[in-house]
């Protein structure tokens, strides 16, 4: 990975010449004419014209943003120099998110492969970026393999993890029960073995909640895309074998998440978790004791949710774990219901993170959906619709609208078609919503103020999951478009001018809160990580510069609530990528 960020690097720094050697103006030939614009050196403000610094699919939307300068034309100019397209800027309009103007610089209709800029008088030249089918298969596969880099029990090896090479960390084969956990088989100190799984974020700790959905997600991104994923990898100790790279890593994921369930009752622990946060260290260094702490209705119902998913994704492949997996799930569905209102809250001796929900109609819905598909009894379908839960955007507190997008994937031929299509137009009302947010918005993005919280990268990410939901539904390109718009944020087209993946983009984020990376001799963080983006909560109490929410953002260690990284985040920037080049 180190290879492909010094890749990256070198073709920008390449660019960047040829732009500064061709910027005065050498001939153009007769079909097209030589940029007029100059090098950045000599423009009036530093202000950038804001873009997707990786770049776009040909045939999709393709859309900048520039600054409200007094231009009313903008260019695209090819490596050579030469401007290929005309384009008109329209008037200003403000973008609440971000309290500014800014004017649209719209080139959808361009679509000839290559690398290019765009010129706008009076600012300065944007980066260098690519038009290309190919232009998001590297990042796609650096956010997947984010997941193997925050692997728990295992050691990096160079051949795959390349300057991130790491000795082992967690080992978690001595964990043990804590004061709120106990039951009559496991007293207070038994120790269990609760190995593997994936780290949650920039801390070192494993919480099933917010494990759950990460591993919904890159389940659903198997089930909606197959074929895309059934050859690709991407250099992790198990490429080569039998399964797709991506099945391979979740399965890391649901070793552990089995060992969470207690044998005797079927309820789900919370979370694995030292009492406090650890320093700034590396995983070997962090040894303090970890617990498994108290059993919750929503930890236990997101467990049933996602060994159910899991359960029909690996009946072709292994029976028996698929069988394993589902009974699994129903064990602790029944201790839910047994259960149902067990809300967690941290224990007063544990300061770590809590994922804590008071709400869990949602979960119940969830759950009941999974299984229902997974076994088709009829008793889970009227769980869920007994529940009467709403579609919206996923976060790891509020799961409904993936009972949805799940039984529209599977329910056509198990529910009545009035059924059917209630679940499809739940699924198509929330991206009408978003779309129409996107089609009127000054920087053509769908979020909005109140999106603006701790992980606000998620939100985007998510909201472009349930675009794509609609576009798989109906095959309208506007929905494509909206997601795209939302990708498009994600990589660089924001206020703050950071594509918020490291490693991808002219300026993605160096200063991660993640510990590894933090605490590593490599100056790049590990690359592939969707920072938690602008939060104007500015929780951490770090130096921002800006308290308008989506300029709420510091690109530093000590950011954890703007600049943290972790799987739950990175989960639906993986499946919307996969969309968009899959179908
Ligand atoms: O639910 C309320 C909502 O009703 C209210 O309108 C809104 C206004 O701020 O706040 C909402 O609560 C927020 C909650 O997340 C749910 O989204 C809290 O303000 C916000 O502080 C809270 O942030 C969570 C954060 O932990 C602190 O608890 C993030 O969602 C969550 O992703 C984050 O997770 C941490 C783990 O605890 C530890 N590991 C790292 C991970 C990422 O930072
Ligand atoms: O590092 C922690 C991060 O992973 C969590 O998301 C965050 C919120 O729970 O807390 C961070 O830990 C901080 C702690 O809460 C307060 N002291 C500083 C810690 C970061 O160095």
């Amino acid at each position: 990975m180190a290879a492909l960020r010094q890749f990256n690097l070198l073709v920008l720094a390449t660019f960047s010449l040829t732009l500064v050697a061709c910027g005065s103006g050498g001939d153009g030939n007769s079909s097209v004419s030589s940029s007029s614009s100059s090098s950045s050196s000599s423009v009036s403000t530093t202000e950038r014209i804001k873009l997707n610094q990786i770049g776009y699919l040909p045939a999709a939307q393709k859309v900048a943003i520039v600054p409200d300068v007094a231009a009313t034309a903008f260019t695209l100019v090819n490596q050579a120099g030469e401007v290929v397209y005309n384009g008109n800027l329209p008037a200003a309009q403000t973008w609440a998110p971000a309290e500014e103007s800014v004017k649209i610089a719209d080139f959808s209709d361009f679509s000839t492969p290559g690398a290019y800029y765009i010129t706008v008088e009076g600012v300065q030249n944007s980066d260098g970026f690519s038009i290309s089918d190919t232009v998001y298969s590297d990042v796609h596969d650096a956010a997947i393999k984010a997941y193997y880099f925050n692997r728990s029990s295992s050691e990096l090896q160079a051949q795959h993890a390349g300057d991130w090479a790491r000795a082992a960390g967690h080992p978690d084969t001595n964990v043990l029960v804590h004061g709120s956990a106990v039951s009559a088989e496991r007293p207070e100190g038994t120790s269990i073995s609760s190995s593997k799984g994936w780290y949650d974020a920039g801390d070192y700790n494993k919480y099933i909640v917010n494990s759950g959905i990460s591993t919904y997600t890159l389940l659903a991104a198997y089930e909606h895309f197959p074929a895309f994923y059934a050859d690709r990898e991407w250099n992790i100790p198990e490429s080569g074998g039998d399964l797709p790279d991506l099945l391979d890593e979740v399965l890391w994921n649901l070793d552990w998440m089995e060992t969470m369930q207690d044998p005797n009752d079927g309820g789900v622990y919370h979370k694995l978790t030292t009492l406090s946060f650890s320093g700034g260290v590396m995983p070997a260094a962090a040894t303090a004791q970890r617990y498994v702490v108290a059993k919750g209705t929503s930890a236990t119902l997101n467990f049933a949710a996602v060994m159910a998913t899991a359960s029909r994704v690996f009946k072709p492949i292994d029976s028996s774990k698929a069988a394993a997996y589902l009974a699994a799930a129903e064990r602790a569905w029944d201790w839910a219901i047994a259960n149902p209102e067990k809300a967690f809250t941290n224990p007063s001796d544990v300061k770590t993170g809590e994922y804590g929900d008071g709400e869990l109609n949602d979960e119940f819905a969830w759950a009941a959906a999974e299984l229902f598909i997974s076994t088709q009894e009829a008793s889970y379908l009227a769980e869920f619709q007994k529940r009467n839960a709403a579609s919206g955007v996923p976060s790891w507190g509020y799961v409904s609208p993936l009972a949805y997008i799940s039984l529209v994937q599977h329910a056509e031929t198990m529910v009545g078609s009035d059924d059917y299509s209630s679940f499809q137009s739940s699924l198509v009302s929330t991206a009408d919503e978003l779309e129409s947010l996107y089609r009127s918005s000054a920087y053509r993005v769908s979020m909005q103020v109140s999106n603006f919280g701790w992980g606000s990268n998620s939100d985007a990410l998510n909201q472009a999951m349930m675009l794509v939901q609609a576009w798989r539904i109906t095959g309208e390109q506007k929905y494509r478009d909206a997601a795209l718009g939302l990708v498009d944020y994600a990589l660089g087209k924001n206020p703050t001018d950071y594509s918020y993946v490291t490693g991808y983009g002219a300026r993605p984020p160096m200063g991660i809160h993640h510990r590894q990376s933090h605490a590593d001799s490599v100056d790049a963080p590990v690359p592939g990580f969707l920072s938690g983006g602008p939060n104007p909560g500015q929780q951490d109490g770090c130096n921002y510069t800006s308290n308008v929410p989506a300029k709420s953002f510091v690109d530093d260690w000590c950011s954890y609530a703007s600049n943290e990284v972790t799987i739950n985040w990175n989960a639906p920037l993986v499946y919307v990528l996969a969309a968009v080049q899959a179908m």
